[in-house]
């Protein structure tokens, strides 16, 4: 006995927009439904048609590769003009999302961030230059603005040997300002109403130049590297030029070289950022785990004034992880990904799904789930204390995705949110002098709106 997937009421026509429009942001909104519905749900909007899934269990069925794989579902199309079949746009059977898996993991295991961790350390000290100079002059920081400069440069100088000079300029670099409009230009794309195209012309005009010049900066670098004779695989790019496939004996060709690049740059800077600045809003609101935070990395570094973090001190800065864990399960800065059958089937038991369907996983939800405990609202890092880790069933922790089309860059991600966490706590207090209320601000990803904050340097008594 099948039942259908459970649907909240919706109007004729309109169906279910009306559940969304209700709340404040979409987050939030879907944050309602999906515990007011519970969970799995279906969602009927114009011209869309959505399954949302939250259930622990559900997940947990969902992550068996054997049924089910990654759904390039329609923001991710609107992506492919500007990613094309790079890893995080490719479709499951496309031949290239395979050869660039292989070549690039090693890239991305734990122990390749030894080799980036000195330029990680360089750009975030760009950080604390100008989060020093905002300390002394009595400025305000926006932190997402200014975590976002950072992983800009991180990604750009470890992947590439690219240098953005995020910290030296006040507009942002000509790539990363073209990339922000091309990014919000897919996202609006995906509501224009049938039968508007005419009124887009010049808007999608500007899109294509954007993604013209983005395309000629890349392939640029490609070229200049080439040139320099340089076959070192010691970065992302190094790697992506000089290492043969195994299946083919061949590298990646350079159409799809382009295609990783402004893949890593798309996916390797907003979620990080968003991940330490929601990280930075919750400390400033809890005392009590700032101060474990701070007591980590004062055992570590004392009362220096310029520590130098080496490699292993990452690993050492447990309670630090903690915290960014515990920020990612209260907001996933990727908040959904999406999966399908591989043929039609039926999950939970009862609810059929065909091959090929959408069906999201909304992670926001599943890390509220009972799995959670009580008070699932609440910050506290420990709940990624070692033993609770270990009692926790899984599946119930999702901020990376999951199975082969997981994050790759999530080591990478980590090692540098952990190491710049660290510096920040050990240097600075935050002085949260706007009393600042959460909102949320929505694209691909999601992240602290209007979050800012005073500095003042720490002293050995603070
Ligand atoms: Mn990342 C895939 C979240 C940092 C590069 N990333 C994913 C997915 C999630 C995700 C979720 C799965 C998407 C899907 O199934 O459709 N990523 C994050 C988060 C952070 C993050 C929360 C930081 C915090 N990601 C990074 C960084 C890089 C990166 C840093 C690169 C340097 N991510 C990727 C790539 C993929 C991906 C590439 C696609 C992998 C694949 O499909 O093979």
């Amino acid at each position: 006995r099948t039942v259908p997937i459970p649907e909240p009421p919706g109007l004729p026509l309109l169906g279910n927009t009306l559940d969304l429009l209700g709340a404040r942001d979409f987050i939030r909104s879907t944050l309602d439904l999906t515990r007011r519905m519970g969970p799995i749900l279906r969602l009927r909007l114009p011209g869309q048609n959505l399954v949302i899934v939250t259930g622990g269990d559900l997940v947990a069925e969902l992550s068996d590769q054997t049924r089910f794989r990654k759904n390039v579902h329609e923001d991710l199309e609107f992506l492919r003009a500007l990613a094309g079949d790079g890893l995080f746009t490719a479709y499951g059977d496309e031949p290239n999302w395979r050869k660039a898996h292989d070549v690039l993991l090693p890239a991305f295991s734990l122990g390749a961030m030894r080799g980036y961790h000195g330029t990680m350390l360089d750009v975030a000290r760009g950080l604390l230059g100008a989060w020093d100079r905002a300390a002394t002059d009595g400025t305000t920081v926006d932190v997402s603005a200014d975590t976002t400069r950072l992983t800009f440069d991180t990604i750009g100088r470890c992947g590439f040997g690219f240098d953005f000079g995020s910290f030296e300029r006040t507009d942002p670099h000509p790539f990363i300002a073209a990339l922000g409009r091309a990014l919000s230009h897919a996202q609006r794309r995906a509501t224009y109403l049938p039968g508007t195209e005419p009124l887009h012309v010049a808007a999608n005009r500007a899109f294509r130049r954007d993604v013209a010049f983005m395309e000629e900066t890349v392939d640029d670098v490609i070229r200049a590297r080439r040139a320099s004779g340089d076959t070192s695989t010691a970065d992302l790019l190094g790697r992506m030029l000089h290492t043969p496939d195994p299946v083919t004996g061949r590298p990646l060709d350079d159409v799809n070289i382009r295609h990783q690049v402004i893949t890593f740059l798309i996916a390797g800077h907003e979620t990080t950022s968003g991940a330490l600045s929601f990280a930075l809003h919750h400390l400033t609101k809890h005392p009590e785990a700032l101060a474990r935070a701070r007591a980590e990395v004062d055992a570590l570094w004392g009362d220096t004034d310029r520590p130098d973090p080496e490699h292993d001190d990452v690993g050492r800065l447990r309670y630090v992880r903690q915290v960014l864990n515990e920020a990612l399960r209260l907001w996933p800065t990727a908040p959904a990904f999406a999966v399908e059958p591989l043929e039609d089937t039926v999950i939970g038991g009862r609810h059929p799904v065909s091959a090929g369907e959408s069906l999201l996983i909304f992670t926001p939800r599943l890390h509220r789930g009972p799995g959670w405990g009580d008070n699932v609202e609440l910050f506290d890092p420990d709940r990624f204390s070692p033993e609770r880790e270990r009692e926790r069933p899984a599946h119930l922790f999702k901020p990376f995705g999951g199975g082969e089309r997981a994050c790759i860059g999530r080591q990478f991600a980590l090692h540098e949110a952990v190491l710049v966490l660290g510096l920040l706590v050990h240097r600075y207090r935050f002085l949260d002098h706007e009393d600042y209320e959460l909102r949320i601000k929505e694209t691909l990803t999601i992240k602290p709106d209007g979050f800012t904050l005073r500095l003042a340097r720490r002293t050995p008594a603070d």
